[in-house]
């Protein structure tokens, strides 16, 4: 089961439970949705632009090496056998000490002395590119300074399909553009600071509950694969795919495969999304990088796209592995041609070379495993016993930018005139969200709780705050330099004192709830990564009632890892203001004290919508098995309709729109000019790739490949790109060894001969045919701060795509822009062949479809003040 390669394999094999429920019995019925294969795996172009330097430099690294180096840089050691959540081996003998990944997108997980920056999500509210890419850089020095190669992040996978998903924030937005755009520009700010990004996670990877079968079976469900995510090619273009496009147009040099399957394929063997999607349409010359323990076969997943296999080991610890001694097999037994080994290392050793990286790297000052100064630096193993911590500090002055972000991220849903705060005479901040986890702010593993206040969601995703200033300390001091009478109740539940002084006379009460989730190896509270409801955590809303029961000026301060329904109290007369400061990180209470008393006027924008009820948004969480024992079938048979696109569609009413936000000023929008520019006809690609190259030559002798025997130094468990035996059915230790490429490889896998260029990709340009980025139109506007106070605007432009079966309006373009008062500024965006298309399944391209298009500009999705077509 565990080798089937093509999906068919897996649906002949699928069990068919006994117990099947009536709604099993008839997803059985019909067809499982497939993956159709895509042989050969491309290999780099050594034209490709960006990369002609790193490809040049990698062809006469990787000309050097030896078959059992090249297997050395493609597998990982195992499962905790270095310092980094991940290792792969190194080569010695030309100076290469081993490459270390390293968690995490709002930081270094795992380190000290590292800043926790906001989530994707919070930094996608301030809609400001300066800021993702400022905060991209500052997060990739951080790992240069500890000795990290390859920061796994930024996040596009999940999008936020639905919003319970509980990584939703480690990503950006539901929107494709806002999160393209966002992944764009923390690529480049992460690969400018000298360290590869690695794009995650590819593809479909929208909820927590089933992507690994174990993980599911520790939850107590009897499924012995993980879920599959069955979505159309038009979807998947449109919406999952396009962010990534953008990010390999950026250059990233990674991407991570994911754990799900789509169309019953894993995502780190399916050749559908990683051969033809990934790395020929969009062009993707960088590595594919399985997610920690999402390879699943071994010359199976070389041949459908994977590049290196994390972290190494067939599961943490077995010491064994798909690839080290089976993929130098492989090689040597013509089942994974040359030319691909010598691809997954070009790619490897281009992304390293084009991230200005070069071999003699300084060394990794930190481990993962451990804080003490002296330990093995083979934890798994306890192995090695030697200084492994430097104790580094490189925080360098990166507060100040984590409490820019955190503020500029802070969402001003609703003010009716209570803010900004003025010296308040008597100020009662209410709940467990104001204040600290008595037991510190990093006392639960990768943030595994939802004690106090809500600083950092948890998951791998995670990092160790070096402090954490609390909502309550920052108000405090802030009262106690403005004469302000200041009490707090830091607890949800202690509502006769809460009472006692809200109903004083005088009282501001502002009231800190939250909502967390995260990965799905930890379970906090029952949810199991996935929020279980889309309500406030710690009986908030009573809260929130209660206290605004009592006192007429009650301000609610929402932290949380997407929306929550605030249904019951949004319109109640006594709430005067309700702010979304989504997940802060270290700078929390400053960033919102920022905001609250107008030193930061709000200019965040909510980068998802806030729906009335669960139902309202029209896709959940699949939360029990559907298919027997089987994958768990997620039907995306939203297609492009999720969140905004998902209510416009019928005009349900939101509480608050995607894209809404509020400011201390007002705006005022005028003057929509459209201006034609003449691209010329869209031209398909043609033509054909060079044949496969190999750099380098091998021995055929198995001999060759032995253990070194000399004092080599064998570290236990550790995976090895070595045989035990010269026998190699004996040193595979695969009962099934001598299987031929023919009995399991799909037609064409083994193939070098030059392939046909698809219509849709570029000849030498990564992210696509050059065309989809031709501008055909110029949109521009006025905007005037109408207001007496300094503020930013956020202008947002949507365009109608025309078409029956197109979402009403979609983003493609948004600025952030200070406006003095009384001043005017411009709003500028381009329109691009991309943005106009949809993607026409039938001829594998995207087209400009015969429909009226339409332009639309204004302050959110559902208040287009300005509009023109686009004739
Ligand atoms: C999944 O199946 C759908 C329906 O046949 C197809 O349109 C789509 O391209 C497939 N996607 C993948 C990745 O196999
Ligand atoms: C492979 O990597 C291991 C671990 O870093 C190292 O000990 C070994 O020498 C490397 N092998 C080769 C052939 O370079
Ligand atoms: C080789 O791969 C097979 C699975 O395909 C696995 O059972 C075996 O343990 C691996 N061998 C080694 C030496 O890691
Ligand atoms: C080649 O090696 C791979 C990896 O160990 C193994 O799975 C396969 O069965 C081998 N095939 C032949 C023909 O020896
Ligand atoms: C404080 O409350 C008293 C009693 O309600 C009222 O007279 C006074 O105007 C209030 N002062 C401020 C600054 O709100
Ligand atoms: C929703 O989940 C949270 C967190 O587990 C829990 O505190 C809350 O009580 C739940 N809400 C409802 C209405 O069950
Ligand atoms: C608003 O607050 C006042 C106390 O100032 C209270 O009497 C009133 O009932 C509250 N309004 C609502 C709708 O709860
Ligand atoms: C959508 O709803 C709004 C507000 O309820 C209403 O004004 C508008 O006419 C509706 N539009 C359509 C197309 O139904
Ligand atoms: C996979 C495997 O068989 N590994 C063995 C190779 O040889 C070393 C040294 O003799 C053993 O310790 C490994 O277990």
């Amino acid at each position: 089961m565990r080798q089937a390669l093509v999906s068919l394999a897996l649906l002949a094999s699928s069990p068919v439970s006994a117990a099947v429920t009536a709604r099993d019995a008839q997803l059985h019925q019909r067809e499982l949705a497939t993956s159709d294969p895509f042989y050969p795996s491309p290999w780099m172009n050594p034209e490709a632009n960006g990369w002609e330097d790193a490809y040049a430099k990698a062809k006469a690294f990787v000309s050097q090496l030896t078959l059992l180096e090249k297997v050395n840089l493609t597998t990982g050691i195992g499962w905790q056998g270095g310092q980094c959540v991940g290792n792969v081996g190194s080569v010695p003998r030309l100076g290469l000490r081993s490459l270390c990944m390293q968690d995490s997108p709002v930081g270094i997980r795992f380190g000290d002395y590292v800043s926790v920056f906001p989530s994707g999500q919070t930094t996608a509210a301030t809609f400001d590119k300066g800021l993702m890419n400022r905060r991209g850089n500052a997060m990739g020095q951080e790992h240069k300074g500890k000795g990290v190669n390859v920061l796994l992040g930024p996040v596009a996978g999940p999008i936020g399909r639905t919003p319970e998903g509980g990584r939703n924030w480690e990503g950006f937005s539901p929107d494709p553009v806002l999160t393209g755009i966002a992944l764009a520009e923390t690529i480049k700010g992460i690969q400018d600071a000298g360290v590869i990004a690695c794009a995650k996670h590819f593809i479909a990877n929208e909820q927590e509950h089933f992507r690994q079968s174990g993980e599911a079976q520790g939850y107590g469900f009897d499924i012995s694969e993980s879920l599959s995510s069955n979505i159309d090619d038009k979807t998947m273009h449109e919406l999952y795919l396009w962010p990534f496009a953008d990010g390999v147009r950026a250059g990233v040099g990674a991407i991570m495969c994911s754990y799900n399957q789509i169309n019953n394929s894993y995502g780190c063997q399916n050749s559908k999304t990683l051969n033809n999607l990934l790395k020929n349409e969009l062009g993707f010359q960088g590595f594919v990088m399985s997610d920690w323990q999402a390879q699943h076969t071994g010359a199976a997943s070389a041949v459908a796209g994977l590049d290196m296999t994390m972290p190494g080991d067939t599961s943490f610890n077995t010491g064994l592995s798909y690839w080290g001694t089976n993929l130098t097999l492989a090689v040597l037994n013509g089942t994974v041609p040359e030319y691909r080994i010598d691809d997954m290392v070009m790619r490897i050793m281009a992304a390293f070379f084009k991230t200005g990286q070069t071999l003699d790297l300084p060394p990794i000052n930190f481990d993962s495993w451990t804080t003490d100064t002296f330990g093995p630096l083979h934890f798994a193993v306890n192995e090695d016993r030697q200084q492994i911590n430097w104790h580094v500090n490189v925080q360098d002055n990166h507060g100040s930018l984590i409490r820019e972000i955190a503020a500029k991220g802070t969402v001003l849903l609703k003010n009716t005139g209570s803010l900004p705060l003025n010296k308040p005479k008597f100020l009662v901040v209410v709940g467990d969200d104001a204040g600290p986890n008595p037991a510190g702010p990093n006392a639960c593993p990768d943030r595994g709780c939802d004690v106090g206040t809500l600083g950092m969601a948890w998951g791998s995703g995670s990092a160790n705050f070096p402090y954490l200033i609390t909502p309550d300390a920052a108000l405090q001091a802030q009262a106690i330099k403005d004469g302000t009478r200041y009490e707090s109740v830091l607890s949800n539940y202690q509502l006769d004192q809460t009472k006692a002084l809200v109903t004083q006379a005088n009282a501001t009460a502002i009231v800190f709830v939250n909502a967390d989730s995260g990965e799905g190896y930890i379970n906090v509270d029952g949810n199991e990564g996935d929020r279980k409801n889309l309500t406030l955590w710690h009986d908030g809303d009573a809260l929130i009632k209660s206290v605004a029961g009592w006192n007429p000026n009650t301000i609610v301060v929402i932290h949380s890892t997407g929306p929550v329904l605030v249904t019951d109290w949004y319109d109640h007369p006594n709430i005067t203001a309700i702010l979304w400061a989504g997940v802060p990180g270290q700078e929390s209470g400053n960033a919102i004290t920022d905001v609250l008393y107008g030193k930061v006027n709000p200019s965040g924008r909510s980068p998802f919508t806030w729906g009335p009820t669960r139902e309202s948004y029209g896709t959940d969480v699949l939360y029990t098995p559907n298919n027997g024992k089987g994958a768990p079938q997620q039907a995306f048979s939203e297609g492009v309709f999720i969140d905004y696109r998902h209510f416009d569609r019928t005009n349900a009413s939101v509480i608050y729109e995607f894209g809404h936000g509020l400011s201390y000023t007002t705006f005022q929008y005028s003057n929509i000019q459209v201006v034609k520019s003449n691209a010329g006809a869209y031209k398909p690609t043609t033509g054909t790739t060079i044949p496969a190259p190999t750099f380098g030559s091998f021995s055929k002798d198995l001999k060759d490949y032995l253990f070194p025997s000399d004092q080599f130094r064998y570290i236990t468990q550790y995976i090895y790109p070595y045989l035990n035996s010269t026998d190699p059915a004996k040193a595979s230790l695969d009962p099934h060894y001598g299987k031929t490429a023919a009995e399991f490889l799909p037609p064409h896998a083994l193939d070098s001969n030059p392939q046909p260029l698809l219509r849709s990709s570029g000849k030498n340009e990564p992210g696509g045919n050059r065309q989809l980025y031709d501008i055909l139109y110029t949109v521009t506007a006025d905007i005037t701060n109408t207001g007496s106070i300094v503020g930013a605007e956020v202008p947002q432009l949507y365009v109608s795509l025309g078409g029956p079966d197109d979402p009403k309006v979609v983003l493609r373009g948004f600025d952030r822009i200070r406006i003095d008062p009384g001043k005017t500024a411009q709003f500028r965006v381009t329109l691009t062949r991309r943005d106009l298309s949809n993607w026409d399944p039938a001829i594998q391209d995207w087209v400009i479809s015969k429909y009226p298009k339409k332009v639309y500009i204004g302050r959110s999705s559902r208040k287009l003040e300005l509009s023109a077509d686009l004739a």
